[in-house]
C-alpha cells in the first residue's frame, strides 16, 4: 500500500489479522473434530486472505457505497474471507452443519449455489458468520472440481483479449460445470457405496 494513502481498513489490520488467525485455529479444530466423526478429513484444504484495499475500494464502487471503513467492514462482509475445498459434496454440508452447530459464530447469512448454481454454472456454498461481535467473514465451501471451474471462471472476467471466442467459452464453461456437478454426485455416490456398507 501507499503509505501515504490511508487504509480503507483504517487501524483494524491487526486485530483482522488475528482473527484470521483464530479462524484458522477453529478449522483446524474442526477439521479433528469431524475426522474422528465422519472416519476422514472432510478438508483438501483452505486458504484464508484478508481481501486487498484495491480489491475492496473497487467492490465499494461496484457495490454503490462509499469508499470508506464502514462500507469495507460493516455494509460489505467479506474482507476477512476463507474458501475451504472439499474432496466430497457431503463435506462441504458436514462443514456447513458443523459451523452452524458449534455455535461459536454468528451465521448472518447462507447462499446455497451448489443447489442452486448461478446461470453460469457458478457452484460453491457461502456463509457469512460474525466474529467476536467485531468483524465479518465469508466462509466459501466448494468441491475441488467447483474450486477449479471457479478459477478459470475467473480468469475470463480478468481476461479482456479473448474477443470473439468469448461466447464459445461462456457456453463451453457452462457445460462444463454442469458435467462436473454430475460427476462431483458420482463420486459422492460410489464413496457411500464404498463406506455405508
Ligand atoms: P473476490 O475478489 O473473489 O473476493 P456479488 O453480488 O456476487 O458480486 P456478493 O454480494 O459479495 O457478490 O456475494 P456472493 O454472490 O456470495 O459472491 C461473493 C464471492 O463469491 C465473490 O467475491 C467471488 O469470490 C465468488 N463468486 C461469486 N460469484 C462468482 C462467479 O460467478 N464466478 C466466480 N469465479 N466467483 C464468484 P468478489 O468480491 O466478487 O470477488
Amino acid at each position: 500500500m501507499d503509505n501515504n494513502v490511508s487504509s480503507i481498513y483504517g487501524d483494524n489490520m491487526p486485530a483482522m489479522e488475528e482473527t484470521v488467525r483464530e479462524l484458522s485455529e477453529y478449522i483446524e479444530n474442526m477439521r479433528k473434530e469431524l475426522k474422528v466423526k465422519i472416519g476422514m478429513d472432510p478438508v483438501e484444504h483452505y486458504l484464508t486472505r484478508i481481501k486487498k484495499e484495491e480489491s475492496m475500494r473497487e467492490k465499494c464502487v461496484r457495490k454503490g457505497f462509499p469508499v470508506n471503513m464502514n462500507s469495507a467492514l460493516v455494509e460489505i462482509k467479506d474482507a476477512i474471507g476463507v474458501r475451504i475445498v472439499c474432496a466430497f459434496v457431503d463435506d462441504v454440508y458436514a462443514i456447513r452443519n458443523y459451523i452452524k452447530e458449534s455455535g461459536k459464530y454468528e451465521v448472518v447469512e447462507e447462499k446455497d449455489y451448489i443447489r442452486h448454481s448461478k446461470p453460469n454454472g457458478y457452484r460453491s456454498y457461502h456463509m457469512i458468520i460474525k466474529m467476536n461481535n467485531r468483524f465479518f467473514a465469508e466462509i466459501q465451501l466448494r468441491t475441488i472440481s467447483m474450486d477449479t471451474w471457479a478459477a478459470l471462471e475467473h480468469h475470463l472476467k480478468y481476461k479482456k483479449e479473448v474477443g470473439a471466442s468469448t461466447e464459445l467459452i461462456v457456453s463451453e464453461l457452462k457445460r462444463c460445470a454442469d458435467e462436473l456437478a454430475s460427476t462431483d454426485l458420482s463420486m459422492q455416490t460410489i464413496r457411500d457405496m464404498i463406506f455405508l456398507n
